[in-house]
C-alpha cells in the first residue's frame, strides 16, 4: 500500500473528531456518534482506496453508514483494495460526559488481512514492544506480569496494569493485586488503553480485560505498527453472541475459544493506524476550539511496514474546508 495513505488516513479521523467534539458534555452519545460517523464517511471519499468496512458500525440494517460490508473510498475501481476497521467515536459515554480518552480511530490493511471479528466480547492482553513475545493469555496473570516486569527491567511492584472498571474484571483485579502490581482503572475506551502500553510516557505497561472484539482488532493494528504484542480470546456472553461468532465462521467451541495471536488479528505488517483525540487523553490532546473558526487536533498515525509513528498537530479552518463545512452544517453544535 502507498505510504502516503498514512497521511491521508489522518484526515479521516481528524474530520470525525472535529464533527463529534462539539457534542462534548452534552449528554447525547448517539448524536455525537452520528456526527463522528458522518464526518468519517465523508472524509473517506477523498482517499485513493477501494475499501470495504470489515469492522464498523454494525450491520447494514442497523447502521445507516460505515456498516460492515460498506464500500468506501474515492470510487476509482483501479484503486488499491483494502479492508477497513473503523470506530468513528471510541468512547461514546466519554464524550457525552466530557471524560478523558474519547478518540476517533481507523485501521486499514490489504484485503483479507484483518480478522472479521464478531460484535461480541473478547478477552485481551496487550503489551508494548519491550515485552513482545513474553505474554501467554492462557497462563496465570501472575506469571504474565512477572515476565513482563522482567522484560521491562522493572520490579513487579512498579508495573502498571490498565483494566476497565467493570464487575466482570473483579477476579482479574484481585489476581493483579495479589501478584503485587499496580492498577489503573478506566471507565471506557479500551483501544486507547491498549495503545497506551506502547508509549512509556503513559506509565501503562499492560492492558488486560474483556471488551469489544471489534475494538480488539483495531487495537491490534496499532500494536502491530508499534512492535508491541497482543493475544485475545473471543468471549461471547449470550446465545446471540455465540450465534454471531458462528455467522463469522467460528463454527465450533474450539474455534471460538482458540487463542488469537497478533498475527491472527492482523496479518502481515502492511497496515496503517490513525487516531485523533476528541476529549483530553493520556496520549492525545482534545480538539481545542481556538476562536475565529479555527480548531486544533492532535493525532497519531502509524505505518506497520516501517514502524514509523507520527504525531500530527493540525490547525483547521472550519469554514475553509469543503468536507468540514458540510459536516459541521449537519452538526452545528459549537
Ligand atoms: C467495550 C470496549 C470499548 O465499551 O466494548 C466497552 O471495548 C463495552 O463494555 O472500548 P460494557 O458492555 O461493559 O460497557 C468501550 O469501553 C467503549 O466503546
Amino acid at each position: 500500500m502507498d505510504r502516503n495513505l498514512a497521511m491521508e488516513l489522518v484526515r479521516v479521523t481528524e474530520t470525525a473528531a472535529l464533527a463529534a467534539a462539539g457534542y462534548m458534555g452534552r449528554g447525547d452519545k448517539n448524536a455525537a456518534d452520528q456526527a463522528a460517523v458522518d464526518g468519517m464517511r465523508r472524509a473517506f471519499s477523498g482517499l485513493s482506496i477501494k475499501g470495504t468496512v470489515v469492522i464498523g458500525e454494525g450491520e447494514l440494517d442497523e447502521a445507516p453508514m460505515l456498516y460492515i460490508g460498506e464500500e468506501v473510498g474515492c470510487g476509482d475501481p483501479r484503486a488499491v483494495e483494502v479492508d477497513i476497521a473503523v470506530d468513528p467515536l471510541e468512547g461514546t459515554n466519554l464524550i457525552a460526559k466530557g471524560l478523558p480518552n474519547a478518540i476517533s480511530v481507523v485501521a486499514i490493511a490489504p484485503k483479507g488481512c484483518l480478522l472479521h471479528a464478531p460484535d461480541t466480547y473478547m478477552l485481551k492482553l496487550a503489551v508494548g514492544p519491550k515485552a513482545k513475545g513474553v505474554i501467554d493469555i492462557k497462563a496465570p496473570i501472575k506469571d504474565n506480569l512477572s515476565k513482563v516486569a522482567e522484560a521491562l527491567n522493572k520490579n513487579l511492584e512498579d508495573l502498571t496494569v490498565i483494566v476497565q472498571d467493570r464487575p466482570r474484571h473483579d477476579a482479574f483485579i484481585q489476581e493483579i493485586r495479589e501478584a503485587g502490581a499496580r492498577i489503573k482503572l478506566f471507565s471506557d475506551g479500551d483501544v486507547a488503553a491498549a495503545i497506551a502500553t506502547g508509549f512509556e510516557e503513559t506509565g501503562v505497561d499492560v492492558m488486560l480485560g474483556i471488551g469489544g472484539a471489534p475494538e480488539g482488532v483495531i487495537a491490534a493494528v496499532a500494536l502491530k505498527c508499534m512492535g508491541g504484542d497482543m493475544q485475545a480470546i473471543l468471549n461471547p456472553m449470550s446465545p446471540e453472541e455465540f450465534e454471531r461468532c458462528r455467522e463469522l465462521g467460528f463454527a465450533s467451541e474450539e474455534e471460538i475459544y482458540r487463542v488469537l495471536t497478533l498475527e491472527d488479528l492482523v496479518k502481515g505488517e502492511d497496515c496503517y493506524f490513525a487516531a485523533t483525540g476528541i476529549t483530553q487523553g493520556d496520549l492525545l490532546k482534545s480538539v481545542v476550539y481556538k476562536g475565529n473558526n479555527m480548531a486544533e487536533t492532535h493525532s497519531v498515525v502509524m505505518r506497520g511496514k516501517t514502524g514509523t509513528i507520527r504525531f500530527v498537530q493540525a490547525m483547521h479552518r472550519l469554514n475553509k474546508t469543503d468536507v468540514l463545512e458540510e459536516v459541521l452544517k449537519l452538526h452545528p453544535q459549537r
